[in-house]
């Protein structure tokens, strides 16, 4: 899959500090890298009604992740996905008499695009779930080998050529780490798993919460050769551990997204990295993002309750007041878009424009390490955004005769929050 152009990212006087980032699980303040090479896995969108506000909010969350990496002098391996089939895609596309593959193609196009103009620096990997088919084929057929999965028989009418072949579903239970990611105990997760792509209900399973690695070729559905799995297509959880896997190797730094992925998508993907790579396989921590809404209830793709980033776009929204819209919240807050949010961060942008439009200002040095010192606490953009706005409102009430402090400053911005003014 083709990533976006990536933004350049200026150099700037000094260096970053250690980022620490809240650990999803355990609620507390980690490193967010082990070591001189950073490695982050986010899972990408479900190429369908992209991008809207929350999604921003989610990738530039991991973007100011990735670009506190870059200034600490690290090197940077992120990798991403994009869920181009899966029953969500399918089902919006049948619902709008639209070809499932057009819809996905149009909607990543759409996606690479919003993340262009919001300043985003892409994955270094970044893959498609069709495009690894074969990785997850082979991935599954060796979890089945081992008694790690195991075959539900299809109803009449699946299976294509072999209904005697059926779904391939993960046995969970045999993990004695599940639970390593949410915290949740089983009985808490059923409701959870229903609402989010799980299928507690399905006959045959062995226990409500495992979850589909393979499933077989249905009547109207795609379908892909899956050598002994037979005709069929990834199940979600599986797709991002391979994908991981792939790209990142068995143990790596971070896996995030939004907080809706922690259970069971995260869960799951990690129970499955264990399978195939042992205890300590997965990512180290994981980072989960606040649901962004609006006008109290969340935004998502199945209320329909969508604000777009193209068509803000489209009516002539600067992206970088969008982007600065975000960042006036904390990655981890729950928060409502609103025109008022966006009306603020219009304001802010035009007065930090007319602050660096000079050749002096007030001393940059501080508010650059404030800038990091912020993003090094759990990305902290608002109080980012706060050291900014001293600078902004020092620079145009009296002023300052630090000579080229306007390009420092408008550099760091640039090269931390990726907002060019
Ligand atoms: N393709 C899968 C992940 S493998 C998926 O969840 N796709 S998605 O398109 O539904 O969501 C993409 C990302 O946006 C996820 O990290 C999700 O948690 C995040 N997201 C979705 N809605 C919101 C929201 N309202 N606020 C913040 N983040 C959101
Ligand atoms: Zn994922």
């Amino acid at each position: 899959m083709r990533t976006w152009p990536a933004p350049h990212v200026p150099k700037i006087p000094g260096r970053g500090q250690e980022v620490l980032v809240r650990d999803s699980t355990t609620g507390s303040l980690v490193p967010s890298a082990a070591g001189p090479i950073a490695t982050l896995y986010v899972c990408g969108i479900t190429p369908y009604d992209a991008t809207h506000l929350g999604h921003a909010a989610t990738y530039i969350a991991f973007d100011l992740l990735h670009r506190a990496w870059i200034d600490a002098g690290l090197e940077v391996r992120y990798a991403s996905n994009v869920t181009d089939v899966d029953d969500p895609l399918l089902e919006r596309a049948a619902q709008r008499g639209l070809d499932w593959e057009k819809l996905a193609t149009e909607q990543t196009a759409l996606f690479a695009q919003d993340m262009t103009t919001l300043a985003v620096l892409p994955p270094h990997v970044y893959l498609g779930a069709v495009e690894t088919i074969p990785g997850v084929a082979d991935a599954v057929a060796g979890l089945l080998d081992r008694g790690l999965a195991y075959r539900v028989p299809l109803e009449p009418g699946a299976g294509g050529s072999t209904p005697e072949v059926g779904d391939v579903y993960a046995d969970i239970s045999i993990d004695p780490h599940l639970g390593s990611v949410a915290g949740l105990d089983h009985d808490q997760t059923v409701a959870l798993f229903a609402e989010r792509g799980g299928d507690p209900d399905r006959a045959g399973k062995r226990d409500p919460l495992d979850p589909a690695l393979w499933r077989r070729e249905r009547p109207g559905e795609p379908a892909w050769d899956g050598g002994t799995l037979g005709t069929g297509r990834p199940g979600w959880h599986i797709e991002c551990t391979v994908i991981a896997q792939q790209a990142l190797g068995a143990e790596f730094d971070l896996q995030g997204g939004g907080r809706d992925l922690c259970f069971p998508h995260h869960e799951m993907s990690t129970a499955h990295a264990r399978a195939l790579g042992g205890a300590g396989a997965g990512a180290r921590a994981h980072m989960h993002t606040g649901m962004v809404g609006l006008r109290g209830e969340k935004m998502s793709k199945s209320v329909g309750n969508l604000v777009l980033v193209s068509t803000l776009r489209d009516q002539g929204v600067d992206p970088m007041a969008i982007r600065l819209a975000v960042l006036a919240h904390h990655y981890r807050d729950d928060w409502d878009w609103g025109d008022e949010v966006l009306a603020t961060a219009q304001a802010r942008l035009a007065r930090w424009r007319a602050a660096v439009s000079g050749n002096g200002g007030p001393d940059p040095e501080s508010t650059v390490a404030a800038v990091r010192a912020a993003l090094a606490q759990d990305l902290d953009a608002p109080a980012a955004v706060r050291a900014m706005d001293t600078w902004a409102d020092a620079s145009l009430s009296v002023g300052g005769d630090v000579q080229g402090a306007p390009g420092i400053v408008a550099r760091a911005l640039d090269a931390l929050l990726g907002i060019r003014l």
